[in-house]
């Protein structure tokens, strides 16, 4: 038997390459390759680096679709189906909308692979797959099987599961529905081992929110700190509370965080359920006593909430400047469906599309609905020019100098390559063309 797995893209403009800062492995196929017996061939088309061969021999397709993929995702299986080849959809985008997965496949995993997947090689084997397959929610004792990444070339980082899920239930994200806004630890002994098997030196240690559970935290950066590796990670801003906490976590390696602060503004963290990160006091100290630290800080926010308007975006970037972050995201908010956003916003008849990520003529970078007190288009090019004049030269090297003092030497050295990418990459995202690969040939 052999089972092709596809990466979808979100979209490619004719003739130019893909988002190059977001070629990272794909943990999620090595997982599967993991859990697949080795008696059965494998192969990945990650179509963010080559396009898929749709004439390859192969007995089942199995598909990771994310909201921004799903259309592509289906375009792609459409191919294979037409070959009389069955096709498998997984992943956040066909566990929270399996229904529309549905249409499109033979057979759907809700949830994590990890309890179902045997059966459905099983099943498949014996060419009876079911329609769908109910599978667990937590953090499973798999290494991931890297191997099938091989002639790959992907950023020279290693990602690293920790854990899966968060506790906070913000209204704009996926990652609470899918895990209930609850948080599942990896095992340690599992972790160390992802570690020690890796060929690179950074570490990108994948978790929705690393200080979701503050006592497993603790205990895993103890046990990491011998292993003296540089990572970054991402948690929520409480972590600025505890001077202990964050002390472990440099000792550890930890060279970047990634921290959501969404807003400035009281009324929006409320309306966004993220009320902890007003709470928490003074914004200016806690972000202090994360440099303080000698840990980087990768600062995202994201607009569109109801007091949202130019002059909060504006405050955001100075702000941003003001702490020369290592770098920051200015997003804006995008209704991603089974989110409690999504359903309010359609109760209030504010989606410009029912299905943002099927629609016709939707890109990257446009708004799917109509904020309170700007128009999206505004909203969507403000968004834009802050991302452009954070990564204009000057900006980039008043934060360039500002994190010489607060990060490692090699961190600093990594610092212009990453932070110049990114800003070449501001325009290259605007406007890609959502399920489109301009490159390929119409069938
Ligand atoms: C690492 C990461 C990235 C990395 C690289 C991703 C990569 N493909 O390599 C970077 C930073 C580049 C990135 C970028 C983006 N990301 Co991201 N990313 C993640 C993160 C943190 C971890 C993914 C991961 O490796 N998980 C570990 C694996 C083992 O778990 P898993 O993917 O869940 O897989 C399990 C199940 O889902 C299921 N499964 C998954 N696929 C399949 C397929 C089949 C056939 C089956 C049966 C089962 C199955 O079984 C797996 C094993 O248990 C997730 C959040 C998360 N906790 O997962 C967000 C996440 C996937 N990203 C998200 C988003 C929105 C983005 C961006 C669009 C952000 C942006 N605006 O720029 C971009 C898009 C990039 C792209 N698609 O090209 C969202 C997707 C939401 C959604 N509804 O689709 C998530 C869920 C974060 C969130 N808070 O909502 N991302
Ligand atoms: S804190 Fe972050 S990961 Fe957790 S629910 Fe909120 S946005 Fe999602």
């Amino acid at each position: 038997m052999k089972i092709t797995f596809i990466l979808p893209a979100i979209g490619k403009k004719p003739g130019k390459k893909y988002i190059g800062t977001w070629k990272m492995e794909p943990l999620t196929v090595a997982v599967l390759k993991a859990l697949t017996p080795p008696d059965i061939e494998t192969e990945l088309y990650d179509d963010r680096i080559e396009l898929p061969n749709y004439d390859t021999v192969t007995d089942l397709v199995c598909i990771t679709v994310e909201t921004y993929t799903a259309k592509r995702s289906y375009r792609i299986a459409e191919r294979f189906r037409e070959r009389g080849i069955p096709v498998i959809m997984g992943g956040y985008h066909a566990t929270i909308c399996p229904e529309e997965a549905e249409l499109h496949c033979d057979s759907v995993i809700v949830g994590n692979a990890e309890t179902v997947w045997q059966q459905m090689i099983a099943d498949a084997k014996e060419g009876r797959l079911q329609k769908r397959y109910i599978g667990g929610v937590g953090a499973y004792g798999t290494h991931p099987d890297k191997s099938i990444f091989t002639g790959k070339k992907y950023l020279p980082v290693s990602l690293v599961e920790t854990g899966r899920g968060c506790c906070h239930s913000c209204e704009f994200c996926s990652i609470s529905r899918f895990y209930d806004a609850h948080y599942h630890a990896r095992s340690h002994e599992f972790i160390i081992d992802d570690i020690k098997a890796s060929p690179h030196k950074y570490f990108f240690l994948v978790d929705d929110n690393l200080v979701a559970d503050r006592k497993n935290a603790m205990s895993l950066f103890e046990k990491i700190t011998p292993l003296g590796i540089k990572w970054a990670g991402q948690g929520t801003l409480s972590m600025a509370k505890d001077e202990a906490l964050l002390k472990a976590m440099k000792q550890s390696g930890c060279e970047l965080i990634l921290i959501g602060f969404e807003s400035l503004d009281k009324d929006n963290l409320r309306q966004m359920n993220k009320s902890f990160n007003y709470a928490l006091g003074e914004r200016d100290e806690l972000v202090k006593r994360v440099h303080d630290a000698g840990i980087g800080i990768y600062a995202t926010f994201v607009f569109g909430y109801d007091n949202d308007d130019e002059g909060t975006v504006e405050s955001a970037l100075e702000f941003s400047k003001k702490h020369n972050f290592y770098t920051a995201a200015f997003n804006h908010l995008l209704p991603f469906p089974n989110t409690r956003l999504y359903d309010r916003l359609k109760a209030e008849n504010r989606l410009l599309y029912d299905k943002w990520w099927l629609a016709d003529g939707y890109n990257y970078g446009e708004l799917a609905f109509v904020p309170k007190r700007i128009s999206p288009e505004r909203l969507s090019s403000v968004c834009r020019n802050a991302r452009k004049e954070y990564s204009s030269a000057g900006t980039v090297m008043r934060r360039g100098f500002a994190s010489l003092g607060r990060t490692s030497p090699l961190m600093w050295g990594l610092f212009w390559g990453m932070n110049l990418r990114i800003g070449g990459e501001v325009d290259q995202k605007m406007n890609v063309p959502i399920g489109e690969n301009l490159d390929e040939l119409p069938k």
